[in-house]
């Protein structure tokens, strides 16, 4: 397999929307290069990218694939990634691993969800950016609309470079704008008339993008009005790799019209490795940029580890930092765990091709590691760096999973916890509280891929059930108690006695003892057993069966006996004389309340704010961005459940929110009465 050197690769990830053509758009690239020698459709289930089962099954991607092609002499490496929200870890990942985000736009539907998401991420970490708007075939496609659409949301001066020659079924071809020239069929043609006009009007944006990125163009521009085509290259490719500017192409992937074009631009303006050599890292913890020019050690990025028994174990690996070899050591930073480089190959969507190293700029796939899973970076032995290190999202949906089988319950940790593995997004673990297995991630799609994988990989059936409330219990009056335990059966006897005050802490302030017996009326040695049953009790629950939390037991008295009393004793006394006491210091329940960040579209606000109320949210404040609407609110975790099915059809999948745990509160007494009485059936 060949080898390329720095400058002659081309790392891209095709990001955006789902539908707007990612897939079809990296079919034609590959068909164009000679490695497929027909081009696949995503409907027929042929294509290279999406060559999971339950990609074919349901006509998109689920999971970021890899493939890669040479075109006139330079590599590139293009990772499709799935377009839906519930995936954004993939796309999270793949934007690290990549010098550009070519995000696609679909032109009948316009600027959408993950167009913007995609963008912002990509700003987020520095990643350059391109467009291409897609299916200028249809019916309805716009250009320059999307365009201005564009220019208001993106923070970088937007240029058209590929403008399409007709919309919709004329689409025949497409112009230049760098150069003005046409092309139809891959062959030069004349500018049609009517769009000389355009093309000038684009080309005079191109050469001030061009000129903006460097002092001496501008001033040629100012003093002569127009740059040189090589100047204007220089100077377009310079603004891209700042981050300055936006190239936008257009084609329709399906009759793979455009994307040749596309293809030429690339390798002249897209960013090669070489030329971003400062990256963002953090080392021993601390945010810092290193030049990766003079960084003698090995870096590397996993961008995403898959296990699926049909394809095997594998981890799609970007080098930042000199190359990989087989027989290297390595470091995984994040788990400080070491291992071993086996077999190495380029993977081109399901199939790969044995190499013997993935150089610096590169990216390949390592199989057999342990440790080696989605997300984490490679280093060499206490080096301790993590590449461009970006936080993925909190969950939005959660499920209790349970295996429908008994004897399949222990299977399924482990199973879970490979599949975790591959999409940090997604998050799986025993809820102490309510011992409940959970699984979470960031929508119903993903879990019922999860739930699909466990079926399919470990053969684990499952249900998914709506997770229990973690509710507390607690009191907010005060009250005396005492209890006598005695107990005479035949020989040994038992007795213990305790009187106790019990008040209520404040919400989150935790449980307090405090022993005020003085002469000896309960001996020390048995105080800590009136503690322990204390603890145990509330650990149990007494109103409900949750745990009692944030109160003070004052222990102020006893009486004992010399050969009858025991720890036992005492524990049994103590637990009585809480339960007593807790039911006459008004006892309540508590619930959890999660602070959240919704985004809707301003014409959803009436609606979503309606049901906000409905969950018994609370509005702490609203802000207007472009036409969306930020709302920051308090919702219960009880409602908070289903909320992400429930804004999704509200908004029809344009709003959506992201969550965090706050506080605990009194749960309303018509509510918690229904808790206490379903707890009482439950016994
Ligand atoms: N008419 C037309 N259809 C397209 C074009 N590109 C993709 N499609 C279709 O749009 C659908 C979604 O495409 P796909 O590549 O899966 O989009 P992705 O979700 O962004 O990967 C498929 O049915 C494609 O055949 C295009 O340029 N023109
Ligand atoms: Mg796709």
């Amino acid at each position: 397999m060949k080898k390329y050197p720095m400058e002659s690769i081309r790392n891209f990830a095709l990001v955006g929307a789902n539908g707007s053509g990612k897939t079809s758009i990296a079919e034609a690239m590959l068909f164009n290069a000679g490695v497929t020698n027909r081009l696949g459709k995503v409907e027929e289930g042929n294509t290279v990218m999406d060559f999971d089962k339950d990609e074919i099954e349901k006509k998109m991607s689920i999971s970021l694939s890899v493939a890669n092609l040479e075109w006139n002499k330079i590599k590139h490496n293009i990772v499709d990634t799935p377009g839906y929200s519930d995936f954004k870890g993939d796309l999270i990942s793949s934007l690290r691993a990549v010098e550009t985000a070519l995000i696609t736009i679909n032109p009948v539907s316009g600027i959408e969800v993950m167009t913007e998401q995609a963008i912002k991420y990509a700003d987020s970490i520095k990643c350059c950016k391109a467009i291409i708007i897609n299916k200028i075939d249809k019916e309805n496609a716009k250009f320059n609309e999307i365009i201005e659409e564009l220019s208001n949301i993106c923070e970088q001066v937007v240029v058209p470079v590929l403008i399409p020659i007709g919309l919709g079924d004329k689409f025949s071809g497409v112009m230049n704008s760098i150069i003005k020239k046409a092309y139809k069929g891959g062959k030069e043609i004349n500018i049609p008339e009517e769009l000389q006009q355009d093309v000038d009007n684009w080309h005079e944006k191109v050469v001030e993008a061009a000129a903006e990125s460097d002092d001496s163009l501008m001033e040629k521009y100012f003093d002569q009005g127009s740059l040189s085509e090589s100047e204007i290259n220089f100077g377009l490719k310079k603004s891209i790799i700042q981050c300055n500017a936006i190239p936008v192409f257009c084609c329709s992937a399906t009759q793979n019209i455009g994307v040749k074009e596309t293809m030429n631009l690339i390798n002249h303006f897209f960013p090669s490795p070489k030329d971003i050599s400062e990256i963002l890292v953090t080392k021993n913890g601390e945010a810092e940029s290193i030049n990766l020019g003079n960084y003698d050690k090995k870096l590397g990025y996993v961008v995403k580890s898959l296990s699926e028994p049909n394809f095997g174990e594998i981890a799609i690996v970007r080098m930042y930092a000199n190359s990989l070899t087989t027989g290297d050591e390595i470091e995984i930073t994040e788990k400080r765990a070491k291992d071993k480089i086996g077999q190495i190959y380029y993977i081109c969507g399901r199939s790969r091709e044995e190499t013997t190293e993935i150089s610096a700029g590169d990216i390949g796939g390592l199989v057999k590691l342990r440790n080696a899973t989605t997300s984490l970076s490679i280093t060499e032995k206490g080096e301790a760096i993590i590449v461009k290190p970006i936080s993925f999202p909190e969950p939005v949906y959660w499920k209790t999973i349970k295996a429908l089988s008994q004897a399949d319950e222990d299977k399924i940790g482990a199973a879970l916890s490979k599949i975790t593995d591959e999409d940090p997004t997604i998050n799986f673990g025993m809820n102490t509280e309510t011992n409940e297995n959970i699984v979470s991630g960031q929508g119903e799609i993903q879990i019922g891929i999860v739930q699909k994988r466990l079926k399919n990989r470990y053969n684990v059936a499952t249900k998914l059930t709506e997770p229990k409330i973690p509710y507390k219990e607690t009191i907010t009056g005060k009250a005396d108690a005492k209890y006598r335990h005695k107990k005479q059966s035949g020989g040994h006897g038992q007795y213990g006695e305790v009187y106790i005050k019990i008040s209520p802490r404040e919400l989150g302030t935790g449980f307090e003892f405090v022993n005020s017996i003085v002469g000896g009326a309960i001996p020390s040695k048995f105080i800590p057993a009136v503690e322990k049953g204390i603890v145990e009790t509330m650990k149990n629950g007494i109103l409900a069966n949750y745990p009692v939390v944030d109160i003070c037991v004052e222990l102020y008295d006893g009486t004992f006996h010399e050969v009858d009393s025991s720890e036992l004793s005492f524990k049994l006394a103590a637990h009585h004389a809480l339960k007593d006491g807790f039911m006459r210091a008004n006892p309540i329940l508590l619930e959890p309340i999660h602070k959240i960040q919704i985004v809707v579209p301003t014409e959803n606000m009436g609606d979503v704010m309606g049901d906000i109320s409905s969950r018994r949210g609370k509005i702490l404040g609203m802000s207007q961005e472009d036409n969306k609407q930020v709302i920051n609110a308090e919702m219960p975790l009880s409602e908070l459940y289903s909320y992400h099915t429930s804004l999704k059809s509200l908004t029809q999948g344009k709003g959506y929110f992201t969550q965090k745990f706050a506080y605990y509160q009194k749960l309303p007494n018509d509510l918690a009465q229904k808790v206490i009485e379903e707890s009482k059936r439950g016994k």
